[in-house]
């Protein structure tokens, strides 16, 4: 491909191709006469001296703060800040860039509260259909080999608000933030189910968790022995007591209600226990009025972080397309984008890493002529598994259906810039 070959749209309503964003297509782009995004032209004149490189600046602290006039961005509330008992806030996944949701950040679901837990006083029970029942507390858990992987989290909740006939113009956040992405280290729960011994009709576990909801899931010991571990830390740092301090149960690509928090007991069972957690939620109501007894892992899914619902542009010209994608059956092996409603597609760059059953973030420049236009993302993942359109994915469950959306997120640009939600 020529380097001027970069400059012309690959797809319909201006996408250009992906390599235009390489460093040295960014220097073809120069050559070509093209200013790169919104940089302006420096002046001769030297810089002046602001304000405060004129005094010391302040000093260490113990635990760092973000910058104060990022103080803005902040999680978004389905109930009300500090509401005790059920809800879910939100990750304000439009201001944030790269794979890792920092800990503060992280989306919240809690079905009665966080508890306050004194980590010496916690205990893990493995019992059950084991040959030793035992109890490990924090200091015994972190003497095991421990693994540490970078996963996102989905409730299988998030993205529900499409349900809706209308869509409901609010952020990205509102819609989807209910997903995040961390490194998340601890030790494999297999391993502990050795110590214990698994008898032989051992093939599921419960789960349960201690708060005051006392979550409870059932999980194949298959899983149990493929990936879950029992995490310790997140980002590097113990657990945040929103997300289970101090340990809890995590199941890569499952949706997130199964990562069982304040984990507390680990009782092997024959099959599954069916608890109230698992038969009157987060299961799959069909068009016949029979729900689907269990829907585990989350699809593959993206959606455009930048720019989405409510943001607006500031004015025609070259721009960068950037978001999200992640699959709970392995890799994103590809992302589309489309900037005609779904009439042409152009395949968005990868930034690396490329990781299993996490955030990939992928990226497309576009070149907005200040028309209307129809921005779409596509996500196809190792299995050859495709995101579905909207149209697809309600026909196929009817009304009823509310958990594991992971239809295509549409959002349209009006020629005066507002960014909004649509069907298409
Ligand atoms: N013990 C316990 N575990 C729990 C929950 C809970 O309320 N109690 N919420 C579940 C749900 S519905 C989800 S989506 C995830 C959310 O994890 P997070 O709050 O760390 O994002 O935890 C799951 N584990
Ligand atoms: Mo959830």
């Amino acid at each position: 491909m020529k380097k001027s070959d970069l400059l012309e749209p690959i797809a319909g309503n201006g996408l250009l191709h992906r390599r235009l964003f390489l460093k040295s297509s960014v220097a073809a782009m120069g050559a070509a006469g093209l200013q790169f995004i919104t940089a302006k032209v420096a002046t001769a004149a030297p810089l002046e001296v602001p304000a405060w490189m004129q005094t010391p600046g302040t000093g260490m602290s113990g635990y760092g703060a973000r910058s104060r006039h990022e103080e803005h961005i902040q999680r978004s509330f389905g109930s009300l800040p500090g509401t005790v008992g059920v809800g879910s806030s939100r990750t304000p996944l439009e201001h944030l860039e790269g794979i890792i949701t920092p800990g503060a950040l992280h989306f919240e679901r809690h079905h009665n509260g966080i508890p306050d837990i004194a980590p010496l006083e916690h205990q893990l029970l493995i019992h059950g259909l084991v040959d030793r029942p035992l109890m490990f507390d924090l200091e015994s858990l972190t003497r095991y080999p421990m693994v540490s992987r970078i996963h996102f989290l989905e409730c299988s909740g998030n993205s529900g608000a499409n349900n809706a006939p209308k869509p409901p113009q609010l952020p990205a956040s509102s819609i989807h933030g209910l997903v995040s992405c961390s490194e998340w280290t601890g030790v494999p729960l297999a391993v502990l189910l050795d110590e214990a011994g698994v008898q032989s009709e051992g093939s599921w576990i419960l789960a349960e968790g201690s708060d005051a909801a006392a979550m409870s899931r059932s999980i194949p010991m298959a899983k149990v022995r493929d990936d879950a571990i029992v995490a310790i830390y997140q980002n590097g740092e113990h657990l945040r007591p929103a997300n289970g301090y101090p340990m809890r149960l995590f199941l890569p690509g499952w949706e997130g209600n199964m990562s069982v928090k304040w984990l507390r007991r680990i009782q092997v069972t024959s099959g599954p226990t069916m608890t109230k957690d698992e038969t009157s939620k987060y299961s799959d109501l069909m068009p016949d009025g029979r729900s689907k007894l269990f829907t585990f892992p989350m699809e593959v899914k993206s959606l455009i972080t930048s720019p989405s619902g409510t943001n607006a542009m500031q004015g025609a010209g070259l721009y960068q397309l950037s978001g999200i994608a992640w699959s709970g059956l392995g890799r994103i092996r590809r992302v589309e984008v489309s900037a005609d409603d779904g009439r042409t597609w152009a395949e968005a760059a990868l930034t690396d890493p490329v990781l299993p059953r996490a955030f990939t973030r992928f990226r497309l420049p576009w070149r907005w002529d200040g028309g209307p236009a129809v921005l779409q993302s596509r996500a196809i993942d190792e299995t050859g598994a495709v995101q579905p359109t909207r149209t697809v994915l309600l026909g196929e469950r009817g009304v009823n259906y509310r958990y594991h959306y992971n239809a295509i997120q549409s959002w349209a640009v009006s020629e005066t810039g507002e960014v909004s939600n649509v069907y298409s």
